[in-house]
């Protein structure tokens, strides 16, 4: 089924519109609405949230991500920094972003001219006028101009977000323009920046809250997801290639309009489930193997993320069965506790206590399961880390490992309302653990929900997708 069309938006809240800038000045060339933003109110909401979490004086300056080579002179498809894409919704590199809270004109944006020329290789570009009429800026300028304007725009800052140490040229270009502004500042009196904040500090934490048009996204983002792991579940039987269920997955993320996966798709068949991030996927499916697919669609930057697991025969075998209900009891037992006020460790260790008992349950570990004295020394000890190496879930959003801190002050940190988590417990055992049970041998399962905070509780946002053990083997039948 086809992703429903997105309309074309060409005006910005608050702002004139296309029409009506264009006839203020007949003489500009018409702007193509093809450069224009998906989601311009998302991303005015978004610049909202962080004008009212800035104090007056407050700005920030982020830079859009390097492009990046893959071989030779062909580049890797460009993906926006994500604080950049959150704040303006521009796509194109070599930009600049100059927030301003209190200036005349508080969002000011650097990015490529046009060149018609370079844009017959490199595709259209949306210029600076595209950047005040299409994007919202109150200003916008050629992106070669900005170490020359910075020295001036930066009067009135005291104190800056910016992240230093990750490009060397743009902290240079930052402190010389910061030396001539404080020249200026004798004179002017106005204060420049002296104080320098990580974006983490307050951008980072606002992107851990989801607005309502976020959440959209997202549970789009998770819809295609489920179309692809329900595609790649029919698809599967031995001799099938690893790869061949990869095409079925990212192929659906983009026929739904996706931006392709957020991350790359893992399919590890049999005991290359043991290998965590296994992307090669390159080995045919053995029949009485399990297959663990990790994949999410990425729509309009929301990434999901979601992982699966089930037999390539489409029927579990007893071993394979009991350990993966031992992982889904886990997941739907830590899935349920994402309720506001919990915090993202106490998940983790009831995720482990659960997944350890079970363990203990399934000989994997010796140990009374039903003692709890005994599970807490396994768990002091470490032992389950041997079968359960990783953590139990990451924020998510426009990062597949989204930004938001995890703890301050020594606290883990509280789930709150609109916070995305993954919940994704999962269990290894090496196809060499001399001293597991042998029929658990070489099987790796983890199962993988994306999960949205609410008051009233939380909501599985992957909940459609196939994951009891009889709603896994009816969807390998071909079921829905
Ligand atoms: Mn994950």
């Amino acid at each position: 089924m086809n992703q429903e069309p997105t309309a074309v938006a060409t005006e910005v809240p608050g702002e004139p519109s296309l029409e009506a800038r264009e006839i203020a000045d007949p003489g500009a060339p018409r702007l193509d609405p093809r450069l224009a933003p998906t989601h311009p109110d998302l991303h005015a909401c978004n610049r909202a949230r962080l004008l009212d979490a800035l104090s007056e004086g407050e700005g920030m300056l982020l830079f859009a991500s390097p492009e990046h080579i893959r071989n030779q002179d062909a580049e890797y498809r460009y993906r926006q920094h994500s604080d950049v894409l959150w704040l303006t919704g521009w796509r194109d590199p070599e930009c600049a972003v100059l927030i301003r809270k209190g200036a005349e004109q508080p969002f000011v944006m650097f990015v490529q001219p046009k060149n018609e020329e370079r844009e017959v290789w490199t595709g259209r570009r949306p210029g600076p006028r595209g950047a005040e009429t299409l994007y919202g800026a109150d200003a916008a300028y050629d992106l070669d101009e900005l170490s020359q304007m910075l020295p001036a725009l930066l009067q009135g800052v005291a104190k800056l977000h910016y992240r230093f140490a990750d490009d060397a040229a743009h902290d240079r270009l930052l402190m010389r323009s910061i030396r001539t502004a404080k020249r200026a500042a004798r004179r002017s009196g106005l204060d420049v920046p002296l104080t320098f904040i990580d974006p983490e500090v307050v951008l980072h934490e606002l992107r851990l809250h989801k607005s309502d048009a976020e959440i959209e996204l997202l549970k789009r983002a998770a819809s295609i997801t489920g179309d692809a792991h329900l595609a790649a579940m029919q698809a599967t039987a031995p001799g099938v290639f690893e790869y061949e269920l990869e095409a079925i997955i990212d192929g659906m993320f983009r026929r739904r309009g996706g931006w392709g996966p957020g991350y790359s798709t893992i399919v590890g068949g049999g005991d290359n489930a043991t290998i965590l991030h296994y992307v090669v996927n390159d080995q045919p499916l053995q029949a009485g193997t399990l297959v663990c697919v990790d994949a999410g669609c990425e729509l309009d930057g929301y990434t999901a993320d979601v992982t699966r697991t089930w037999p390539v025969d489409g029927v579990f075998t007893n071993a394979q069965r009991e350990l993966y209900q031992a992982v889904l009891d886990t997941q739907v037992e830590a899935i349920a506790a994402c309720v506001v006020g919990t915090t993202h460790h106490a998940l983790h260790e009831l995720t482990t206590r659960s997944l350890t008992r079970a363990m203990c349950r399934l000989g994997l570990l010796d140990g009374d399961p039903s003692d709890p004295a005994c599970i807490d020394a396994l768990i002091e000890a470490g032992a389950q880390k041997r079968y359960f190496m990783h953590g139990t879930g990451h924020w998510l959003g426009l990062d597949v490992h989204d930004v938001g801190a995890y703890a301050g002050g020594g606290e883990s940190k509280a789930l709150a309302p609109g916070m995305v988590l993954t919940i994704e417990p999962g269990i290894y055992v090496s196809p060499t653990d001399e001293d597991a049970p042998e029929r658990f041998r070489g099987m790796g399962i983890r199962i993988e929900d994306d999960i949205l905070v609410t008051e009233g509780g939380p909501v599985n946002l992957t909940a459609a997708i196939p994951k009891s053990v009889d709603a896994v083997e009816a969807a390998c039948r071909g079921e829905r």
